[in-house]
């Protein structure tokens, strides 16, 4: 008796660390599905889904912890769109974005690392919000609960290779400094077709995110208004890709 209480306690904490997390195992791409970490890097918390809270880690740049399987990499053209399954599901409210950093001279998608000024934001979801002042239930996170997340690569963006990283932050305790929680992951791309886009402006891993800035230090069942005007339009890494 005391062992099956044992093993319920076990298989309760099991299920609420994982379930109530998530990671991006799968790439998406023309209706095809690919096993889990082909073509994405197996991230740092691949067994335990574990958030990620540290903002100066190097983890922050792919989600990994330096060690994983060649993924190998993926060609797509330019305009195609990409997908990633998800782990569980996203059941935390937050916010989704993608960045996106091109390999320089002698790199390729599998040789960077992701370390540097080398990342610029092509997507970023924002809550939906249907009424100011608003509360929690007013506003909608489009990827809430999502089982799978989608982007399309940018039909300007150049040649190369590039990694694609998948980012979400989950703001649901953020009210205490500290307890954002980071989720993502890095698919290797090779991106073909392009246009003459120019990536602009560039931020870093870690450094992108300071965890006192008002967008990651937060109720989100409250300061719905501040949220909206923080985390999306001053914290400096605001878009994107110029077409010219
Ligand atoms: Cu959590």
């Amino acid at each position: 008796m005391s062992s099956l209480l044992t093993l319920t306690v076990a298989l309760a904490t099991f299920f609420t660390s994982t379930l109530s997390h998530y990671t991006f195992p799968n790439l998406l791409h023309n209706g095809i599905q690919y096993p889990d970490y082909t073509y994405i890097r197996r991230t740092w918390n691949y067994q335990n889904y574990y958030p990620l809270f540290d903002l100066t880690s190097p983890i922050l740049q792919c989600f990994t912890n330096g060690t994983y399987p060649n993924p190998g990499t993926l060609t797509v053209s330019a305009g195609d769109t990409v997908g990633f399954t998800v782990g569980g599901r996203i059941v935390h409210e937050g916010p989704l974005l993608f960045y996106i950093a091109k390999a320089g001279f002698r790199q390729t998608a599998g040789s960077m690392t992701g370390a540097g000024e080398v990342w610029v934001k092509i997507n970023e979801t924002r809550p939906i919000i249907t009424d100011v002042p608003a509360k929690l239930e007013l506003y909608k996170w489009p990827y809430y609960n999502a089982s799978e997340v989608h982007i399309q690569i940018p039909p300007c963006l150049p040649t190369g290779e590039y990694l694609l990283r998948v980012e979400h932050i989950a703001l649901h305790i953020a009210f205490n400094e500290g307890d954002h929680e980071f989720f993502g992951a890095c698919a290797q791309l090779r991106v073909v077709n392009g246009g003459n886009g120019v990536l602009a402006p560039y931020t870093s891993f870690p450094g992108a995110y300071r965890s006192d800035e008002p967008g990651l230090l937060v109720d989100v069942h409250r300061n719905w208004v501040s949220i909206f005007f923080s985390i999306f339009d001053s914290s400096g890494v605001t878009y994107i890709i110029w077409e010219r």
